[in-house]
């Protein structure tokens, strides 16, 4: 599924745009959403730590906790050792209250509630969310932002995006995520990692290769101590050292993985967002090098998304009843239309047809993206879309699809039915990218 296949398209600007979220101390931010008294405290969640207990480890400790030496999977009596309970120094003259710690047990089922209410955020900012643990989830935003610079020329669209997911799950929740974003899901895992916590770390199409350079080794996502041990002894100590490595003999040395990691340190990840669950929409978007007002261009454009679109739905057994398009005319303002059918339907040439008519009202004006959806998906073997906490694992659905909030109207543009639930990137501009 390449990219940069269509007409019109410029390679920058259609770089996938994807978020990767990870909630920070994430079992202890829940404990301090419930007892806000833990807030700037360290805290330790995890098992075993109880008078007469001996056996336990550390589930996640905040980052104060961490300052201590406290980590995940710790022995409990190791975490003890390091940063002694409150109630126990409070009692005991030989340790001091100021360097003593909360602990507090796992309870998973607050912990999903909520994870689940991160979760109904995400999928409220993202077509195509894959949520791969409790607190971390890719989202694919391509079709909601955008890599164009704004205001001061050094900061993108897509990093008001990534403040602006950041900020709702903090308002909204009240706990901390950190925020990578970049065109890839390997970089954008690495970035939400690199400033945590409560990091935001948007990492440009062309800074990829820049930003992954000094990195050691071992922070690439599938290197473990074994692989980065074994590639010092290589004289392979950082990312960069890496990318300019003979592939051919990392590929002798450690197989296809070998020429995997080869082609991650080089910031080469095609890899689409694939989304857990069943999509609710499917999109396909495509951006011009300068808007164009030529109508041939325009049409040919749509009828390629349009082929996409519908072929997409077509292998996955999806029927849509909305067909809508997108239109991005300078400076961003985005128009959406659709039509909605009397039934469901898998048919390609109607997808192109309405996907055409839809297109003439912008006959004459200049436009920079297109884009072409269908909507209301169902499936012959129609499932419900699991609504509670992340699941666990991931799913192994391909393609990349959405899973849609409901549609909501799009405010920056009055006429026809307008269903694309996305969010105008005019409004949001203005209110969070310059911030
Ligand atoms: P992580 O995202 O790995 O850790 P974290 O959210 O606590 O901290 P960070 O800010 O570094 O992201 O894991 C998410 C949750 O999963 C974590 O809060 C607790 C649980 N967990 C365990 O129970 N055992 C473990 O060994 C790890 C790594 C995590
Ligand atoms: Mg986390």
């Amino acid at each position: 599924m390449g990219d940069g296949t269509l007409p019109g398209v410029q390679s920058r600007s259609e770089a996938r745009i994807v978020l990767h979220v990870d909630m920070d101390c994430f079992y202890a931010s829940c404990e301090r959403l419930r007892d806000p008294s833990l807030a700037g405290e360290p805290v330790v969640v995890g098992m075993g730590f109880e008078p007469g207990e001996s056996h336990g480890a550390v589930a996640t400790a905040s980052y104060e906790a961490r300052k201590y030496g406290v980590e995940s999977a710790q022995p409990i009596s190791q975490a003890l050792d390091a940063l002694p309970r409150m109630a126990d120094a409070r009692d005991d003259p030989d340790l001091d209250v100021g360097d003593a710690g909360y602990y507090r047990p796992v309870d998973m089922s607050f912990y999903k509630s909520v994870a689940g209410e991160v979760k109904a955020i995400l999928h409220d900012v993202a077509d195509t969310v894959r949520e791969v643990s409790v607190d971390e989830a890719y989202l694919d935003v391509t079709d909601r932002t955008g890599w164009e610079t704004v205001a001061d020329g050094d900061r993108t669209l897509a990093e008001g995006y990534g403040r602006y997911v950041k900020q709702r799950i903090a308002r909204e929740v009240g706990v901390p995520a950190s925020v990578g974003v970049a065109p890839n899901m390997s970089t954008a895992k690495i970035a939400s990692d690199y400033d945590k916590p409560d990091g935001l770390v948007v990492v440009r199409p062309d800074r990829v290769r820049q930003f992954l350079e000094p990195l050691p080794v071992d922070e690439l996502h599938g290197v473990g101590p074994v692989t980065a041990s074994e590639l010092r002894s290589m004289g392979i100590e950082t990312a960069g050292d890496l990318a300019r490595a003979d592939p051919a003999v990392l590929g002798d040395r450690f197989g296809e993985r070998g020429r995997e990691l080869y082609a991650r340190a080089r910031g080469d990840d095609d890899r689409p967002v694939t989304p857990t669950g069943r999509p609710k929409s499917l999109s396909r978007e495509s951006a011009f090098t300068e808007p164009t007002t030529e109508p041939s261009r325009k049409r040919e454009t749509v009828l390629a998304l349009a082929a996409d679109v519908a072929d997409r739905a077509t292998q996955r057994g999806a029927l849509y009843r909305t067909i809508g398009i997108k239109v991005v005319t300078p400076p961003y303002d985005v128009h959406t239309r659709a039509n909605s059918l009397p039934g469901p339907v898998d048919d390609p040439a109607l997808v192109e047809e309405v996907a055409l008519s839809l297109l003439e009202e912008f006959e004459a004006d200049p436009v920079r993206k297109l884009g072409v959806r269908v909507s209301k998906l169902s499936f012959g073997d129609e499932e419900q879309t699991s609504l509670d906490g992340f699941a666990a694992g991931s799913g192994d659905d391909e393609a990349d699809a959405s899973t849609d909030a409901e549609p909501r109207p799009d405010r920056s543009t009055p006429g026809e039915e307008r269903s694309s639930g996305q969010v105008s990137l005019g409004d949001f501009g203005s209110r969070d990218a310059g911030s």
